[in-house]
């Protein structure tokens, strides 16, 4: 492989909070929409719930021991707003604290935080005001966002607003895959509009009180739509699975509209009064960074149009088929392994969208096998296979600023519970151990190669 980085390019891994924490009940942490979403039989593979997740709310020291022996410069992590404020508004001061211990103890090991302010946890009582539907939700995460700001801005640099707003408001609110469980249909276009006002409202509050070294981003999810055949119908169809998932929320955060065809795509079903004047010029606000995760990419087929059942109607509408997968090489959850989809999105953005501010791939990783398996080459070889489409980016022009690997233990994979393993260190939850995989030596070796 070419081991050519720019210069102080970042290598780091990321983890999120209610994917690894566990302890939902300790120290006034309040109920997450995931806590309720859990408890509904059948939505979670398994019954699995939040708990007790890899415990790192009470073994965080071992987890940060596991980054400083990794070697990473970066460390990506989340911020659990149950935490911080358990009814969506009280502070509490046993979540604020948790945080700046973390946060201290990277900086004591020189590894930088990359704190996610937003990766799914909304508190329960702020979905029952509405949640993301309600515009007020957008107003109470930009509090949030200034509360963490004001405590923890002396030890932080890098803000990221939301992690892939697109499965919290299509997954979450139209087709009740994810928390809270909503399937509303076109109710996911309010969401994903009052998720992007949120992050324009907390850029604005906490670049108000920000010191100049502070870096505010958001992280989406790419994953860039191929049409199955070259027939028009394919095309067109691959265009609006990537206007839902990929324009919906790139064209106002860095082309300054909302994107064309978002609409027509809904038949006329779709209400847009969520969208009030001035909202574009606050969710554009300039940017530090853009982070993108990428896992595959999406093959795309026309499919026959349904007509939107008036009770339940679902994204599905829009008459795409993205089952018709072609015959490559997959992971072990289905998802195609393609390098080059990496290439794809990071160039594809780069040229779309002029002035786009410098890049980090924020999450890239997979599952092979349900079982324990410590001997994980085929992960090697997606980490190693990617990061090379990473490095071929760079080369060819994308200000590519850094590499997060998705990620650091293994931990709740949403609603398919703890049967799929993303960690570099397997976590036996009866016990707790952490036993780091042939991938976690693959990459320290890899990173001491770089420096
Ligand atoms: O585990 C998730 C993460 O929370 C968000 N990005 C995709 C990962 C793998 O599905």
């Amino acid at each position: 492989m070419t081991t050519s980085f720019p210069p102080g390019f970042r290598w780091g891994v990321a983890t999120s909070a209610f994917q690894i924490e566990g302890a939902i009940r300790s120290d006034g942490r309040g109920p997450s929409i995931w806590d309720t979403f859990a408890a509904v039989p059948g939505a979670i593979a398994g019954g699995d719930t939040g708990e007790p997740a890899a415990d790192h709310y009470h073994r965080w020291r071992a987890d940060l021991a596991l980054l400083g022996d990794l070697g990473v410069d970066s460390y990506r992590f989340s911020v659990s707003w149950p935490r911080i404020q358990p009814d969506g508004r009280r502070a509490e001061r046993r979540g604020l604290d948790f945080y700046r211990r973390l946060v201290e103890a990277l900086r004591e090991q020189e590894i930088e935080p990359f704190l996610t302010l937003y990766h799914w946890d909304l508190p329960q009582a702020l979905e029952d005001d509405g949640g993301w539907r309600s515009r007020d939700t957008a107003s109470r995460f930009a509090d949030y966002a200034a509360l963490v700001h004001e405590e923890l801005g002396d030890v932080v640099d890098h803000w990221t607003t939301l992690n892939e707003p697109y499965p919290c408001a299509v997954a979450g609110y139209g087709e009740g895959r994810h928390a809270p469980g909503a399937r509303e249909g076109h109710g996911a276009l309010a969401a994903a509009h009052h998720l992007l006002l949120g992050h324009g409202l907390a850029v604005r509050a906490m670049r108000s009180q920000a010191l100049p070294r502070h870096q505010f981003g958001i992280v989406l999810n790419q994953s860039p739509a191929i049409p199955v055949t070259d027939s028009a119908a394919d095309a067109a169809a691959a265009a609006r699975q990537d206007t839902l998932l990929r324009r919906q929320f790139t064209d106002p955060l860095f082309g300054g509209r909302y994107a064309p065809g978002l609409a027509a795509m809904f038949d006329g079903v779709s209400d847009f009064s969520f969208r009030h004047d001035g909202d574009l010029q606050t969710i554009a606000a300039p940017l530090d960074y853009l982070g993108v995760n990428y896992y595959y990419r999406l093959h795309v087929a026309d499919a026959p149009h349904r007509e939107p059942d008036p009770a339940q109607r679902t994204v599905t509408d829009i008459g795409v088929d993205t089952t018709r997968l072609p015959d490559v090489p997959r992971t072990g959850m289905g998802w195609p392994v393609e390098p080059e989809g990496l290439i794809e999105a990071l160039v594809g953005l780069h040229n779309r969208y002029p002035g786009l501010p410098p890049m980090y791939v924020t999450e890239n990783g997979c599952v092979y096998a349900d079982r324990s398996d410590l001997a994980d080459y085929e992960r090697i070889s997606f980490l190693s296979e990617h990061i090379e489409a990473a490095r071929t980016a760079a080369a060819a022009g994308v200000d590519l600023r850094g590499y997060f690997c998705w990620s650091l233990l293994d931990n709740f994979e949403w609603a398919h519970g703890y049967q799929h393993r993303f960690g570099l260190v397997h976590v036996d939850y009866a016990t707790q151990q952490r036993t780091p995989r042939a991938s976690y030596r693959w990459y320290r070796d890899f990173i001491a190669a770089q420096r």
